[in-house]
């Protein structure tokens, strides 16, 4: 059935009346808040107050942007906070993406992964790159080391794989593939903020890693990204070429392009790190909650991976129909009868885009698993200032939507 058909389908199904007595007591005077929307996310402001004084300062020494106060201020204090050594600030993470491919001269063909937000394969398009897709784990929802090496052709020169969900990707292996091929490896960490594997930051893999400190990331500068390295050689190349590739006044040395953090975005950014630690606690604590919650259905929530600090930036849940009886799609529109808007985080597929779909890479048959999970995936609201009625509020809905009565 196409999509216009099962929404049509879904619109005129009954779903059952919301029954208030399933609600706990200490939610029922939140009620009427609850028919307001609930998004996928929400971004978590600092307090304004705060805020005004760095503008107060801009606005004083009028440097707005180009290596200035706040964006030096704001590379060093991540660093301490994320245990990294070196960072660059960009304005969006599509942008460092794109200049991470260019510092290390990544051409022809890049291993990368379907099951993403297509600005991790445009990067690869707007490089002149032909991006190979590579099937994912169902577990971590990660680029799936085994199938590496088949898809390795004289043309291959990196891989790009995506720590999805901030689940961190099999960084051994990956490794290992890359050092005996000759490959780079650059970590799209988009999804990422704060994630440890074995208690070893998961942005010290890899040659380079990638962030996006967009309105909907768990960090956000409103707009914003950076690229992580591990050398002073490499930052200065990345610094260079965010800045049109001017080495010094009148000399430019390189094909840069202007994707430099403005001092506003850097001044969120500062105020911001004041309260990540208390804003992570937060959402591991709704994280908590829904595994509690919804524990008793089988498969419905991936396993928490081992040894892993997590950043709880999505609560992604499988609803496979074999099990339930029910697609993901029709759970999706009935939660948004409810005013609730989960997110089909990724689906489509970046390889079933009209953009990419024609390359041989992109056969379903290639990536059978990532099709399966897309077709599953669902994400469900996790934001710091999701209130306790609000998760009681989707747990209710999504299990009278999810258990036949
Ligand atoms: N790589 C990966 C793996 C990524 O996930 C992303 C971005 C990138 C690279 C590229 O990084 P950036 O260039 O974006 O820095 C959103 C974001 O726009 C996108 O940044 C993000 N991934 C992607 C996963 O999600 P949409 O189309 O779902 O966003 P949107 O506008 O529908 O927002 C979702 C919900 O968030 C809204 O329903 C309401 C809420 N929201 C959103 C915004 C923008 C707010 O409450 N306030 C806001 O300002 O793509």
């Amino acid at each position: 059935m196409n999509e216009k058909a099962q929404t049509e389908k879904i619109k005129n199904t009954p779903l059952p009346a919301f029954q208030k007595s399933l609600i706990p007591d200490n939610t029922q005077s939140d009620l009427p808040e609850m028919r307001k929307p609930i998004y996928v996310t929400q971004p978590a402001l600092p307090p304004m107050n705060e805020f005004i004084k760095y503008i107060e300062e801009i606005w004083e020494n009028k440097q707005l942007t180009n290596n200035g106060r706040f964006h030096q201020q704001l590379e060093k204090e991540l660093c301490d906070y994320l245990g990294i050594k070196y960072i660059s600030l960009f304005s969006n993470g599509t942008l460092a993406l794109i200049t991470a491919l260019q510092t290390l001269n990544i051409a022809g063909e890049v291993i990368t992964t379907p099951f993403s937000f297509v600005a991790t394969t445009h990067s690869l398009w707007w490089n002149n790159i032909k991006p190979v897709f590579v099937d994912i784990e169902p577990r971590t929802f990660n680029l799936n080391p085994d199938k590496i090496e088949a898809a390795i052709t004289p043309k291959t020169t990196a891989i790009l794989p995506v720590h999805v969900y901030g689940n961190p990707c099999n960084v051994k292996r990956i490794g290992e593939i890359a050092d005996t091929y000759g490959l780079k490896v650059i970590y799209d960490a988009c999804h990422t903020f704060g994630v440890k594997i074995n208690d070893v930051p998961i942005l010290n893999f890899g040659d380079l890693s990638v962030m996006s400190f967009h309105a909907t990331k768990v960090y956000s500068t409103f707009e914003g990204g950076a690229i992580v390295c591990h050398d002073e050689k490499t930052k200065r190349r990345i610094d260079l070429l965010k800045n049109f590739g001017f080495a010094g006044e009148t000399t430019v040395i390189a094909h840069g392009i202007n994707a430099k953090m403005n001092e506003f975005q850097s001044a969120v950014g500062l105020l911001q790190l004041k309260y990540i630690k208390e804003l992570i606690k937060k959402r591991k604590h709704i994280s908590d909650y829904y595994r509690k919650q919804l524990a008793g259905f089988k498969e419905l929530v991936p396993d928490a991976l081992p040894d892993v600090v997590s950043c709880y930036s999505y609560f992604p849940i499988i609803i496979n129909e074999n099990n339930l009886g029910i697609t993901r799609d029709e759970v999706y529109y009935a939660l948004k009868q409810f005013n609730i808007f989960t997110r089909r985080y990724f689906f489509p597929l970046i390889s079933n885009f009209p953009a990419y779909a024609s390359l041989a890479s992109s056969a379903p048959d290639n990536l059978p698993e990532a099709e399966k999970i897309s077709r599953q995936i669902l994400c469900l609201p996790i934001y710091p200032n999701l209130k306790p009625g609000e998760i009681d509020f989707i747990i209710e809905c999504l299990l009278k939507i999810i258990v036949k009565k």
